[in-house]
């Protein structure tokens, strides 16, 4: 028993499902696998409309799916949609294999790798959501919690009707206790926001599908060393690093990585984090360029969608269309005609990170207030508070104090007006 929870994924062996009107393409679910540790041994699927309410598959396709099973090998079968619980308990009936969907899959990687306190409450709270619809795996999740044993033991028989009420009210109790902690989290980032915001640095946001190179891009913007890797949902906590473009300070922040069908549970307890981090006065849109058309078309939709879910959709927003360098010049043509408002970049050889970085400042000069003012010279703070917000300021000192021109973001532009002289228009 002890063991087999110490290195329970080295031995599970899944062989994957799908149901789809399309030919059904199970190679991200693939990737999540093995993101997640676990072997794929073979897959089986399904073109119809929608999946059996009941079974998933239809009734044929069952028998052939237990040979499949059989024939592979496989000790479990990963199914690329989320299953409703009859689906699930239906199918490792008929099976006599776990059945896992996709939802309990990313929800697996994502508490393996959340790093931060807010991170893990958020994965928990989504899990246990997830678990509440299905009662499966909640006795040992607050137990792995410390949340006490109750008598009757675990795993020793399955849960009675009132065993479940039990586990639903607990469940429900903690759900109610990590809303509360998450609401006070957010209660702390919305001050340094604000702090932020007094500072009136212009904000800039990485989203995008996951394994796009987000942190990559920010590392190579910002000189950062936020971790990178080739695996999915790398990245869980928000990280904010500052870098500057012609003399103004810009604050960068990396974000969690979106992906098709995320399950519903994880978008709720992210979202005060993305709503955050989406605040921002630009998104850059970061795309893996690198993939198939359908593919890229696919992903671009999949963050799309998430942005408008998160209240993010009107925000303005730039698309970095990253990895180029593992194109030709056709195909790098082709996508400069399909996409004419994209930069092009490769955050791992620096191509492209000027255009991106004249781009990002292009939008923020546009939304710029031209000052003219005049700052006594007993208002110092004044005056380097005007240099960090305005970056390179035009200055003459005169007799009456210090003569500057400036752009400054609308945002804090009220703060000077009190030092305007003239008009305020620049000649
Ligand atoms: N060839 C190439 N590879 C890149 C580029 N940018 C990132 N990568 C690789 O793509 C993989 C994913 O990069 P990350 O920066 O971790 O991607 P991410 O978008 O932060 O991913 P998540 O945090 O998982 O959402 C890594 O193996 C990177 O080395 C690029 O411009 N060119
Ligand atoms: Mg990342």
């Amino acid at each position: 028993m002890q063991d087999l929870t110490q290195q329970p994924r080295a031995r599970q062996r899944a062989l994957c499902i799908g149901v789809s009107p399309a030919e059904p393409d199970l190679s991200e679910l693939r990737e999540l696998l093995r993101t997640a540790g676990v072997a794929s041994v073979g897959e089986l699927v399904q073109r119809r409309d929608q999946p059996d309410p009941d079974r998933y598959f239809g009734r044929g396709k069952l028998d052939e799916l237990k040979r499949a099973v059989k024939d592979a090998d496989a000790n479990l079968v990963a199914c690329d949609d989320e299953l409703l619980p009859r689906q699930e308990r239906n199918l490792e009936e008929a099976l006599g294999v776990p059945v896992i969907d996709r939802t309990a899959i990313i929800l697996d990687i994502f508490a393996d790798h959340a790093h931060s306190a807010e991170g893990k409450l958020q994965v928990e709270l989504a899990q246990l959501e997830y678990n509440l619809a299905r009662m499966r795996g909640l006795w040992t999740h607050l137990e792995r919690l410390g949340a006490g044993r109750m008598d009757g033991g675990i795993g020793t028989r399955g849960p009675g009707e009132t065993q479940i009420e039990t586990d639903r009210r607990l469940a429900r109790d903690r759900i109610a206790a990590l809303r509360r902690r998450l609401k006070h989290t957010k209660a702390t980032r919305s001050t340094m926001r604000a702090e932020r915001e007094r500072a009136g640095l212009p904000t800039v946001a990485l989203a995008g599908y996951t394994n796009a190179g987000k942190s990559t891009l920010l590392n190579a913007l910002t000189g950062a060393e936020v971790s990178v890797r080739d695996r999915l949902f790398h990245t869980l906590d928000p990280t904010t690093r500052s870098f500057e473009i012609n003399g103004r300070t810009y604050l960068l922040t990396d974000t969690v990585g979106f992906i098709r069908k995320l399950p519903h549970a994880l978008v709720d307890a992210f979202s005060a984090t993305l709503e955050e981090a989406l605040g921002a006065d630009l998104i850059v849109h970061v795309a893996d360029a690198s993939v198939a058309e359908e593919e890229l078309h696919d992903m671009l939709t999949a963050v799309d969608d998430v942005l408008a879910e998160t209240g993010a959709g009107e925000r303005p927003r730039l698309l970095a269309l990253n990895k180029v360098d593992l194109l030709d010049e056709e195909r790098r043509r082709e996508l400069s005609f399909r996409f004419p408002q994209a930069v092009q970049v490769s955050a791992t050889t620096a191509d492209g990170l000027n255009e991106l970085r004249e781009a990002v400042e292009a939008r923020f000069l546009a939304s710029l207030r031209p000052m003219e003012l005049l700052v006594p010279y007993d208002e110092g703070t004044s005056l380097s508070e005007l240099h960090d917000v305005a970056g390179e300021l035009e200055r003459e000192d005169t007799a009456e104090g210090v003569r500057v021109r400036a752009r400054v973001p609308v945002a804090v532009a009220q703060r000077f007006e009190r030092f305007q002289s003239g008009n305020g228009s620049l000649a």
